[in-house]
């Protein structure tokens, strides 16, 4: 497996703006990827945010495996992390995060009432590796699309406050990565989901990872998908090459054109066209 590696200026500024915004901040909305709940937990931002309340927000749980999402739950509950599971698409979601904020917030409003202060406006702040759904969080709480969105990592470049009908301002981040990811596989599981610009990425490779990770967990899911009979009796390039020849990636001459493959499996494992999938269980990470 290779080293991946992304962080590029841009986001080190956005950790410095973090830091700066945090004395004025009441609460932390960490927005992580359900399908892969631990790779997508930024080490540094917990750094920086210390002490802070924090509610961690398990978005995208429509495109994860339910059961595995609810070990997950389980586990940081277990942790004494405050959690909440999200689908930032549909569904509003505001009155859930709004109880669960005023509940974690609750010593901090009475210690308010105590000086003689009024109620105000929480004031929290989003914060992730990029393209976690954070922008798209706000925009679902706001009740407006506020922000731009996309599936693309780096979508958001500075930050902005967004108001709730709540009594609730928002500030969205851009995404934040780190220096080194110290298991390659955090490297992979976050390329594979989008969160690292494709540029720079060994997309061959990517690819190959979440075959094997099909193969391994899912492998009707190739069957379905791809009507390819007994995917477990082949090589993940032999997959490659039947995806190819199903779906017309040829170039002139005959051969696979093994781009278009990469791309239309990248598309379709980002987009749950194969299903629900969970790359990372708790007993794989910490067991
Ligand atoms: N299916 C599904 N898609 C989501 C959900 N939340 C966000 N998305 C999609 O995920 C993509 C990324 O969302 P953004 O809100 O732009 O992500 P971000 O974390 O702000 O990304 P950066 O600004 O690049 O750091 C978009 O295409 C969203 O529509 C969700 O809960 N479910
Ligand atoms: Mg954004």
């Amino acid at each position: 497996m290779k080293q991946i590696q992304w962080f590029p200026g841009h986001m080190q500024k956005a950790r410095r703006q973090i830091e700066e915004k945090l004395p004025i901040i009441d609460i932390v909305y960490e927005v992580i990827d359900a399908r892969i709940p631990e790779s997508s937990r930024n080490p540094f931002l917990a750094e920086i945010i210390k002490n802070k309340p924090k509610l961690m927000i398990l978005n995208k749980i429509d495109l994860a495996d339910d059961t595995l999402t609810r070990e997950w739950m389980e586990y940081y509950e277990s942790q004494g992390i405050e959690c909440i599971t999200s689908n930032a698409l549909t569904g509003n979601i505001l009155t859930k995060i709004y109880k669960k904020t005023e509940e974690i917030l609750r010593p901090l409003v009475e210690k308010e009432a105590e000086k003689g202060m009024t109620k105000r406006a929480f004031r929290a702040m989003v914060i992730g590796i990029p393209n976690v759904g954070k922008s798209q969080f706000i925009n679902n709480l706001s009740g407006k699309n506020k922000v731009k969105t996309g599936n693309l990592p780096g979508v958001t470049k500075t930050q902005s406050y967004i108001k709730t009908n709540s009594d609730l301002l928002l500030l969205d981040n851009p995404g934040v990565l780190w220096p080194k990811f110290e298991n390659k596989l955090v490297g992979y599981n976050l390329a594979l989901l989008g969160s690292i610009k494709d540029d720079i990425l060994p997309l061959d490779d990517i690819v190959i990872y979440g075959i094997n990770f099909l193969l391994k967990n899912y492998p009707n899911r190739l069957t379905e998908r791809y009507n390819i009979q007994n995917p477990e009796k082949l090589t993940p390039v032999e997959i490659m090459d039947e995806i190819g020849l199903r779906r017309g990636c040829k170039l002139s001459g005959g051969h696979i054109d093994y781009e278009r493959v990469i791309a239309l499996f990248l598309y379709d494992f980002r987009n749950s066209k194969l299903g629900k999938i969970t790359l990372e269980t708790v007993k794989d990470v910490f067991l």
